[in-house]
């Protein structure tokens, strides 16, 4: 059974499996779900698989994970255990994690609150443009 995945081309931790996928020469399918907020329209076959309903998810043969950096890990340890991407040493392979949980923890949750802002004042200085032209 080839491996499946579940992803949206624009979002990013999607793209991070789909880099490591190339990156390893995995043969893998690859199933576009739209998850764009507000789309209702979820097939029920992807919510079986992942009540959470998020992107990227994996169908390995029969064997469902989701969450970005758990699927690459998980990807390097099934299908290429000797890979220097994610190094056997210990100390090595704590590096790679502790930038996976930075990307996770700090970086990719700040980004979020910059552009959360962004929209916010993008919102306000919009309805205030709006309102100033109403005469
Ligand atoms: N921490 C997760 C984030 C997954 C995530 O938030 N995916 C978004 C797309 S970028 C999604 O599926 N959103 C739809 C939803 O949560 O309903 C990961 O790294 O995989």
């Amino acid at each position: 059974m080839v491996l499946i995945l579940y992803m949206m081309e624009i979002s990013p931790p999607c793209r991070a499996v789909l880099m490591t996928i190339k990156h390893l020469g995995i043969q893998a399918e690859l199933r576009e779900e739209n998850l764009i907020i507000g789309n209702s329209k979820r097939h029920p076959e992807f919510l079986k698989i992942n009540p959470r309903s998020c992107v990227p998810t994996i169908d390995d043969d029969g064997f469902y994970l989701w969450e970005s950096r758990a699927i690459m890990t998980y990807l390097v340890n099934k299908y290429a255990p000797s890979n220097a991407i994610y190094p056997k040493d210990p100390k090595k392979r704590a590096v790679v994690d502790m930038m996976l949980n930075f990307d996770q923890g700090t970086l990719y949750r700040s980004q979020v609150e910059y552009l959360v802002i962004c929209l916010f004042m993008r919102i306000i200085l919009d309805s205030n443009r709006n309102f100033r032209n109403w005469d």
